[in-house]
C-alpha cells in the first residue's frame, strides 16, 4: 500500500486523546478503522459531498454517516431549518406540531404505514417494533437473516450457528442465551430456508425481520421474489413481516424499499434520512397494529426525546427537499456514473469486483473472480478484505472518503456534482492499481 502523502498529525493526537475517555477513541465500533487498518481521521467539518478532517485534507464523502445525508452535509434549506427551530429551544417533553407534520409525510410516503411513534435511534425502532409483534401475535420467536443488522438489542445481536437453520447465538458477550434463544436465523435471499423454517416453527413466530435491502453486509440486492415470498409465508402462518427501512426509507425512493418492490410489510422501522442528520428512529404499521402502542394500547415504549423539535425540522426539511420533481431522478443518474465508472476503472487494472447499486445506495465487493455474485452473508464475507483495505487507503490518498468496512454501503448525495463523480472515479482508477499491483 502506498505510503499516505496526506498528513494527518492532528487526527492522530486527536484519536490518542479520544481514546483515553472512550472505548476504541469512538462512539460507534466502525469509525475506529478495525476493518481497514491505520487510524481513524477525525472530522472538523462537513459540506455538500465534502468532508474535511483535522488537518484540513477535503474528500469527497461515500459514507454520508452511513445514510441520513442523502441532501448533502449543511445543506442551507436544513441548517435554516435547523436555526429556526433551535432559537425556540430544543426539547420540551411534550407533543409539538412538527411530530404531527413529520409522521404526516411519512404515512402518505409509504403504503404500509398508518401511524408511526418516532424514537432516537434503528436500534430503538426495532427493538419496539419486535416487542409490538409479540404483543400483537402472542407469540415469541422472531426471526432475522444472517447478515442483516437491526441496531444492538440483545435479541438481534446474534450470529450463525452451525447449519443454514439454527437457533441464534449471541454475537457479542453480555448477551444471555436465553435471550438469544428466542430467535431463529436463516440465509438471506434463501426462500427455502424460510419455507423450512416456517415448516418448522411457523405458528410460533411473532415476526421476520428483514433488511429489505441488505445494506450491513455491504450492499446486497433481495433476489427477484424473495420479498414477496416472505410476504406469503408471513401471511399463510401469522406472523409480522418487519421491513427495517432504517437505511433504504426514503433513500431508494420515495416510499423506501416496500415501493421499490411493491411488496406491504406489516411493521415498518425507519431512521437515518427522515432526521437529517439528527437522532431519530421511527416504527410504523396499519392503524389496529400501532394503536396497541402505549398510551394508546398496553405496548410500553416511550423516549424523553423522541420527536424531539430539532430532528423533526431536519426530517421535515429533508424530505421536502427529496419531494422536489427529479430529486430520485438524479440520484439515480450520478449513482449510475459513478458505478459505471468503477466497473471501467477496475477493469482496466483487472481487478475482478462485484458491484451492487439500487438507487444511490452502492456495494463493491473484490471478488475472487470476475461475474461472481454477492448475494448473501457467505459470499459477500469470502471476499477479499485486504484487497478492500489496500482500496479503501488508496481511495483517502486520492481524496475519497469510504466507510471503513467491507461491510458497509456508499451512499451518493443530491450534493455529488459531475465533478465529484468525475474526480472520484479517477481516484478509484489510481486505487484499483495499487490494489492490482498489491497482488502482484
Ligand atoms: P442506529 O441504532 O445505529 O441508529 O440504527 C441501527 C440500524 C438499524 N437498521 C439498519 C438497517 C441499519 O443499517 C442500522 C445502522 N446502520 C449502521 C451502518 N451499517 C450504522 C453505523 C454504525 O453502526 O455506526
Amino acid at each position: 500500500m502506498s505510503e499516505s502523502k496526506r498528513v494527518t498529525g492532528n487526527s492522530e493526537a486527536a484519536f490518542l486523546k479520544a481514546r483515553q475517555v472512550m472505548p476504541g477513541g469512538v462512539s460507534s465500533p466502525v469509525r475506529a478503522y478495525k476493518a481497514v487498518g491505520g487510524r481513524p481521521l477525525f472530522i472538523k467539518e462537513a459540506v455538500g459531498c465534502i468532508v474535511t478532517d483535522l488537518d484540513d485534507n477535503e474528500y469527497i464523502d461515500y459514507v454520508g454517516s452511513y445514510g441520513p445525508m442523502i441532501v448533502g452535509h449543511a445543506n442551507e434549506r436544513v441548517v435554516a431549518a435547523l436555526s429556526k427551530a433551535i432559537g425556540r429551544g430544543t426539547s420540551y417533553g411534550a407533543p409539538t406540531e412538527a411530530e404531527t407534520q413529520l409522521a404526516g409525510t411519512i404515512v402518505s410516503a409509504l403504503p404500509a404505514v398508518e401511524m408511526v411513534r418516532f424514537v432516537n435511534s434503528g436500534t430503538e425502532a426495532a427493538m419496539s417494533a419486535i416487542r409490538l409483534a409479540r404483543a400483537v401475535t402472542g407469540r415469541d420467536l422472531i426471526v432475522k437473516c444472517i447478515g442483516c443488522y437491526h441496531g444492538h438489542v440483545d435479541g438481534l445481536l446474534v450470529e450463525a450457528g452451525s447449519g443454514a437453520l439454527t437457533l441464534g447465538t449471541p454475537s457479542s458477550p453480555g448477551i444471555p442465551a436465553s435471550i438469544t434463544a428466542s430467535t431463529l436465523i436463516v440465509p438471506y435471499n434463501d426462500l427455502n430456508a424460510a419455507k423450512e423454517l416456517f415448516a418448522q416453527y411457523g405458528d410460533k413466530i411473532a415476526c421476520f425481520a428483514v433488511e429489505p435491502i441488505a445494506g450491513n453486509m455491504g450492499l446486497v440486492i433481495p433476489a427477484p421474489g424473495y420479498l414477496a415470498g416472505l410476504r406469503e409465508l408471513c401471511t399463510q402462518f401469522g406472523a409480522l413481516l418487519l421491513f427495517d427501512e432504517v437505511m433504504t426509507g426514503f433513500r431508494v425512493a420515495w416510499g423506501g424499499a416496500q415501493v421499490r418492490y411493491g411488496v406491504e410489510p406489516d411493521l415498518t422501522c425507519l431512521g437515518k434520512v427522515i432526521g437529517g442528520g439528527l437522532p431519530v428512529g421511527a416504527y410504523g404499521a396499519r392503524r389496529e397494529i400501532m394503536e396497541r402502542v402505549s398510551p394508546a394500547g398496553p405496548v410500553y415504549q416511550a423516549g424523553t426525546l423522541s420527536g424531539n423539535p430539532l430532528a423533526m425540522n431536519a426530517g421535515i426539511a429533508t424530505l421536502d427537499i427529496l419531494q422536489e420533481p427529479g430529486a430520485y431522478e438524479q440520484l439515480e443518474a450520478t449513482s449510475a456514473k459513478l458505478i459505471a465508472g468503477f466497473a471501467t476503472a477496475a477493469t482496466e487494472s483487472n481487478v475482478p469486483v462485484a458491484l451492487n447499486r439500487v438507487g444511490s445506495m452502492l456495494g463493491l465487493f473484490f471478488v475472487r473472480e470476475q461475474g461472481q455474485p454477492v448475494t448473501n452473508f457467505t459470499e459477500a464475507t469470502a471476499c477479499d478484505p485486504k484487497a478492500f483495505a489496500t482500496f479503501f487507503h488508496a481511495m483517502l490518498d486520492g481524496g475519497v472518503y469510504l466507510a471503513p468496512s467491507p461491510y458497509e454501503a456508499l451512499f451518493v448525495s443530491l450534493a455529488h456534482d459531475d465533478a465529484a463523480i468525475e474526480a472520484t472515479i479517477k481516484a478509484a482508477r489510481g486505487a484499483f492499481a495499487v490494489v492490482a499491483e498489491s497482488r502482484n
